[in-house]
């Protein structure tokens, strides 16, 4: 049988619950990390309209799309663990749907708004981590263009990091109200992917130590700023202690 393999960028939070779905659940697979610019030829290589990562490369297909590759992992799961049951499935398909459609979406562009805008060079190690040298090399000549692009396709700006700071403020007070009566878990009493969803997303603020990529990532001032103030926010807790018990890094 073919290992499948798992394209993601190193920084993507998308990209980290995918990963973190397959070594949850037991996958053996391949992770491929590539740069911006080689992620499109590799996706239309794979007959994939759109570059957007994580993808998974199967002997007879490529699922592209994180909530996708997590619904693969948990149909054909290699052992005991589940990440839903038949009677919580829809609930947290409903919970990690908004979490890709506004946190995911916010973080980032909170994120690099400052990040990319203000202080390019800080970001590249990270997207260079774990590619072969060539690709290291022709990423750090193109990085200008790389950043440029990344400002236009998420539109990147100071207004745009307030924007989608009161987004992911807004967020977090869902789910701190979520958590508010005590639950460990965000959907029942076990683990599921809703929680998964919210850890990883959440990642790039939480800055967990068992995060398989971020340990060297450079924040920029004025979002350390507001990672600080959130800290003891009870989502931004939560999606710490998921990964301390949850997360077995797979670097
Ligand atoms: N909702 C999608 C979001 C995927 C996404 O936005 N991926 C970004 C990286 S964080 C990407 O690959 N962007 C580059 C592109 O679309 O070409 C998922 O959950 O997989």
């Amino acid at each position: 049988m073919v290992t499948p393999t798992l394209h993601v960028f190193s920084i993507s939070h998308y990209c980290e619950k995918a990963r973190w779905a397959l070594d949850y659940l037991g996958h053996d697979y391949v992770l491929s990390r590539l740069a911006p610019g080689s992620h499109i030829k590799k996706a239309k290589s794979l007959g994939l309209k759109r570059g957007a990562m994580p993808f998974l490369e199967l002997p007879d297909g490529v699922i592209q799309g994180s909530a996708d590759i997590v619904s693969w992992a948990e149909t054909h799961g290699a052992g005991e663990a589940q990440l839903t049951s038949p009677e919580n499935r829809e609930a947290c398909l409903e919970i990690e749907q908004r979490l890709d459609d506004v946190a995911g979406i916010h973080v980032r562009r909170f994120f690099y708004s400052e990040a990319i805008v203000d202080h390019p060079s800080t970001v590249l190690p990270i997207f260079r981590r774990g590619l072969p040298w060539l690709e290291q090399l022709k990423l750090s000549l193109g990085w200008k263009v790389v950043c440029r692009l990344m400002i236009k396709g998420m539109d990147l700006g100071p207004t745009q990091r307030q924007e989608s700071r009161d987004k992911v403020e807004g967020e977090l007070d869902w789910l701190d109200g979520l958590l508010a009566d005590g639950r460990q878990y965000l959907v029942g009493d076990r683990l599921t992917r809703a929680d998964l969803a919210a850890a990883s997303l959440l990642s790039p603020l939480a800055l967990p130590d068992e995060h398989p990529e971020y340990q060297h990532i450079v924040v920029p001032p004025l979002a350390q700023a507001d990672m600080d103030r959130w800290a003891e926010r009870p989502s931004i807790r939560f999606a710490k202690n998921l990964y301390k018990n949850a997360r077995h890094a797979n670097v």
